[in-house]
């Protein structure tokens, strides 16, 4: 177990396994079914950054303490008028930029759930790159049932996945939909036993590892690219200029400005 910075994680427990290339994220408010509060949602952007900059990391494993429940989605005893407070008692809804960390993440985040996944724990689930489900793991929205919604994410992702008439039954009639079913509807990707699921993960983790770490990253920004419009395009493109910079073409740019001379592109082709 580590913290990324010297302050103590309380809301999750944050691992990484030495050697071995994984993080694992693990919210820890198992007595709230690991519902999220700011605190919560601060903590996983602190983790998902350390597993963001290690270099050693290549898959990162989000999942919930217990069997009991992946999320239940936000804390409902510590929503307001202006979103979810806890410690300054200053409203938020962070959740919704943990999802975008998530999805810009040059690396494979794997959902991991035993139990509920809900609410916005739901959207969790569907904002990772893979969904690894136990066979007691149950999905569903429930915002408009406590009034709630998630029309970004929750809404738009959910549509790709499942298909919108799929989509639109899950946020009209907030029914709660079992592993297999959720299988067939493509939510997920797999249903193990419980007792194995921490070892299928590990496995799924194992094979994305042994790829191309670069190939997955440009893959990740593709998939996500048009859906993310701009900022899909810039992230994609960001990956472009990243191995522009790996080129003899690019560093005579950059050597010619610093030794004060024109630069001589002429020996490169141009591609057709
Ligand atoms: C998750 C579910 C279905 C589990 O049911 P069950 O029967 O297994 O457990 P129980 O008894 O309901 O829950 C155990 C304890 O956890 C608390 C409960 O209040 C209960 O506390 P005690 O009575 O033991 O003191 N708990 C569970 N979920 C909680 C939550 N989300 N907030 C606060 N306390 C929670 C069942 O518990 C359930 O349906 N939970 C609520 C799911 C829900 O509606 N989530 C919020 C959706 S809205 C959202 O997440 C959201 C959004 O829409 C937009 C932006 C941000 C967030």
């Amino acid at each position: 177990a580590c913290c990324d910075d010297g302050h103590p994680f309380t809301d999750i427990i944050y691992e990484k396994a030495i050697g071995e290339g994984i993080a694992k994220i693990t919210i820890n408010r198992p007595e709230r079914r690991n519902a999220f509060r700011p605190q919560t949602l601060n903590e996983m952007t602190r983790a998902l950054n350390d597993a963001r900059n290690d270099i050693e990391i290549g898959v990162i494993i989000l999942t919930g303490k217990g069997n009991k429940a992946f999320c239940s989605g936000g804390d409902q005893s510590l929503r307001g008028s202006q979103g979810y407070s806890d410690h300054d008692s200053t409203g938020r809804l962070n959740v919704l930029d943990v999802q975008v960390q998530i999805r810009r993440l040059p690396k494979p985040v794997i959902a991991m759930v035993a139990g509920y996944a809900v609410g916005g724990g739901h959207v969790l689930h569907m904002v990772c790159d893979l969904t690894i489900a136990a066979d007691n793991a149950v999905f569903g929205q429930t915002g408009p049932k406590v009034g709630s919604f998630d029309a970004g994410y929750g809404c738009s992702t959910m549509s790709r996945l499942i298909g919108t008439k799929r989509a639109r039954e899950m946020w009209f009639l907030c029914r709660f939909y079992n592993a297999k079913e959720a299988m067939q509807m493509g939510l997920i990707n797999t249903v193990v036993q419980l007792d194995k699921l921490e070892q299928e993960t590990v496995k799924w983790s194992r094979e994305i590892l042994k790829n191309s770490p670069t190939a997955i990253r440009i893959c990740k920004s593709a998939l996500n690219a048009v859906d993310d419009g701009h900022a899909g395009l810039q992230e994609l493109s960001g990956n472009a200029t990243l191995l522009f910079y790996g080129s003899e073409e690019a560093d005579e740019g950059k050597n010619a400005y610093l030794q004060r001379r024109r630069p001589d592109f002429s020996k490169f082709p141009r591609l057709p």
